[in-house]
């Protein structure tokens, strides 16, 4: 339904005459809600939302904002948690949530194609009724999008097993800054003509191109599988469970977590089948076919214990106990999103996480001695979520400048081991002034020019990533 409200704004009423159907909303409501994502920490103050319905709306409003000099945020599921999506400056949020079907299935080349505003548990949910899967998968998949996991190179809790989204991308359309619709690598399997501006896509976090259909990747369903909850002394003892299962079973997943995030999911309402507090927790997730796969978990976790790796131990007996046991690993941001967390997601490569975590591990109990400090996320990877939340007397601001000052320290850290300052969840606003400690001068400066060429008036999510 268009508009029906008259368009004070000069730019707007231009908008509406070129495209007199397109949706557009202006209430303070809509304008507050479209405008921020999950960081909450920027003041929502967009110019107004557009719901664009087809691929020509979007080149026409990205035509528009280059005449009228308007800004636009790329907008999916805003379930981001680096403030890629945030609209803060009079920018036009395009939300693609109308852009959400599903168009097309091809059984050859077990490739589904999609709009970019379809959330991720429907591209699950389409992929098995073609008896496939989509393996990427993350707690926040009922309400992101597609578009948005593209455009951050989203991870999750399986890509120990199937790698990040990037892996899984085997075409796009996307609307360059200058309106053009570029079509990338169309589903080819191989395709060696000259840069592959898909890949430049993934992970633009909305900076080059509007993403409006993908092209997904699908693969046979896993097997059957099991999911423990692993109690563990230390973080020595995980590396080491984890080398351990790693080589005696198939995972799907291993995912860590210390007892403050157990604390948080249980006050939250997850049930913990532990009497005692331990320090870590791994919950793992792993094929079993039967009688050899049941006694090789056993006998993992035999030696484990044995060589006091493990503490404590439960195996799923149903879905129902497997998705109990999930939910002390899942629940974790949701739980601790009352607490207003500073959210760190850095990565280095697993055979340097010993030394990494030792530096870090020393590094926040100095400077964060009065925080409560929550450690979770993807060992296996070499990823680590470290959120620090707020404790309730502090102002919010007082709060984030610490915690900047004390992320200025982790970059250096990550500098020296060789990692990222973002894993999986983008660089948009709260990393960008530390994206120096995982990229070169000359990689940022070769980034812009990419900009450029792609988004010649700076008009696509200018402030994300790096400064124009
Ligand atoms: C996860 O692994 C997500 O659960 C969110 O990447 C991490 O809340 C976070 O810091
Ligand atoms: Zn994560």
């Amino acid at each position: 339904m268009p508009h029906d409200f008259p368009m004070t704004d000069p730019r707007l009423a231009a908008l509406s005459q070129t495209l007199p159907g397109l949706r557009l909303l202006t209430d303070a409501a809509d304008l507050e809600h479209y405008g921020r994502d999950w960081t909450r920490r920027w003041t929502p103050a967009p110019l107004a939302i557009a719901l664009p319905a087809s691929v020509e709306e979007v080149q026409a409003i990205v035509r528009w904002a280059n005449d009228e000099g308007v800004a636009i945020v790329p907008s999916g599921g805003r379930t981001g948690l680096s403030g890629g999506a945030v609209a803060a400056n009079g920018e036009l949020v395009l939300s693609l949530q109308r852009m959400n079907k599903v168009l097309g299935f091809d059984a050859v080349d077990r490739l589904l194609t999609v709009q970019a505003g379809i959330a991720l548990e429907a591209v699950h949910n389409a992929a098995k009724e073609h008896g496939l899967v989509y393996p990427v998968d993350f707690a926040a998949r009922g309400s992101c999008s597609i578009g948005g996991n593209i455009a951050t190179n989203a991870g999750g809790i399986r890509v120990i097993r199937y790698g990040n989204t990037r892996e899984w991308v085997a075409g796009l359309k996307v609307v360059s800054g200058n309106g053009e619709l570029l079509e990338l690598n169309r589903g080819l399997v191989k395709n060696s003509s000259g840069y592959d501006l898909r890949h430049l896509m993934v992970a633009s976090e909305g900076t080059l191109g509007i993403v409006v259909e993908a092209t997904l990747k699908l693969t046979d369903p896993p097997p059957p599988t099991n999911v423990m909850l692993l109690a563990l002394p230390s973080f020595d003892a995980l590396m080491q469970v984890f080398a351990e299962v790693r080589s005696r079973l198939r995972l799907e997943a291993f995912e860590f977590f210390i007892d403050r995030a157990l604390h948080h999911t249980t006050a939250h309402g997850a049930q913990n089948p532990f009497d005692e507090i331990h320090p870590y927790y791994v919950v793992a997730e792993f094929a079993n076919q039967g009688e050899p796969d049941e006694a090789a978990v056993l006998a993992a976790f035999e030696h484990c214990v044995e060589q006091g790796w493990v503490s404590d131990g439960v195996i799923s007996q149903s879905e129902a106990q497997a998705a109990q046991l999930w939910r002390l690993r899942e629940g974790i941001t949701e739980s601790l999103a009352p607490h207003v967390p500073y959210k760190n997601d850095v990565s280095v490569r697993i055979s340097a996480m010993p030394a990494f975590l030792a530096e870090t591990h020393a590094l926040l109990a100095g400077e964060y001695p009065q925080f409560d400090v929550v450690w979770f996320g993807h060992i296996g990877d070499g990823n680590l979520h470290i959120n620090v939340l707020k404790p309730a007397d502090m102002a919010q601001q007082d709060f984030v400048r610490e915690c900047e000052r004390v992320t200025k320290l982790l970059s250096g850290a990550l500098l020296r081991h060789g990692g990222s300052i973002s894993a999986e969840h983008g660089i948009g606003l709260v990393k960008k002034p530390y994206l120096s400690s995982t990229r070169s001068d000359a990689e940022i400066a070769a980034m812009r020019g990419i900009k450029q060429a792609l988004d010649p008036n700076g008009i696509l999510n200018p402030g994300k990533l790096f400064d124009p």
